[in-house]
């Protein structure tokens, strides 16, 4: 199975991390959304990043359900979503705000590198902004609430907060400067030095 897209995009990374964690070996190919567009084109018409090309020539695309895919190839007992209702509610809860928060910076990215200056819509950036923040706001309380492990076990919760704090900070550090959240940054600290992120590195 080959996955599509560069390591710099958090859905692609997250896909590349779980499969590792999953123990599910994946080729990768790093080919660019913005600057191999006609050759991601061949792949997947629609432009998606990230695309899994199966064995057999089928293309998934969307994070969440290639991981849905991969989950459903693992091994018993590897899963990296709990069984039990309620914290899989709390896991649940976490990654839609991590994948919002991966969202918001990526509108904000486009917006300030894809938008000519003079076309840019101020009250949609501050728009964007305050949603950003409020995704990192709900889920550093959630942290307070229920401090996620740090004892080399990491699951898809702390997985997508992880990958999209680093993404943030990579694409726009101004959005999360000083100390605002940080439980998220001890977090994530803990998590870019396990073996999985480690050899999956942002760029
Ligand atoms: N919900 C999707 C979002 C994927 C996404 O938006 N990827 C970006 C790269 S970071 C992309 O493909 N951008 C190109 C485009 O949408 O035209 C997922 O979880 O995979």
């Amino acid at each position: 199975m080959k996955l599509i897209g560069m390591l710099d995009s958090p859905y692609v990374r997250r896909v590349a991390i779980s499969a590792k964690r999953l123990g599910i070996a994946l080729e990768h190919e790093s080919v660019s959304v913005f600057r191999h567009f006609e050759q991601f084109q061949q792949i997947n018409p629609v432009v998606k990043a990230p695309t899994l090309v199966l064995d057999d020539g089928e293309v998934l695309m969307d994070s969440t359900l290639i991981i849905d895919y991969l989950e459903a190839l693992a091994e018993p007992g590897r899963s990296l979503m709990p069984k039990g209702i309620e914290q899989r509610v709390r896991s649940l809860r976490l990654i839609g705000l991590a994948l919002a928060a991966c969202e918001k910076s990526v509108q904000l990215y486009y917006e300030r590198n894809l938008r000519p200056a003079e076309i840019q819509y101020e009250p949609w950036v501050e728009r964007v902004e305050g949603q950003l923040a409020a995704a990192y706001s709900a889920l550093e309380r959630e942290l307070e609430k229920h401090p996620l492990k740090t004892d080399g076990s990491i699951d898809q919760d702390g997985l997508t907060l992880a990958v999209a704090w680093s993404f943030t900070n990579l694409v726009v550090p101004d959005q999360v400067a000083g100390a605002q959240w940080p439980r998220i940054a001890a977090f994530t600290e803990y998590a870019e030095g396990l073996e999985a992120f480690v050899s999956t590195p942002i760029d």
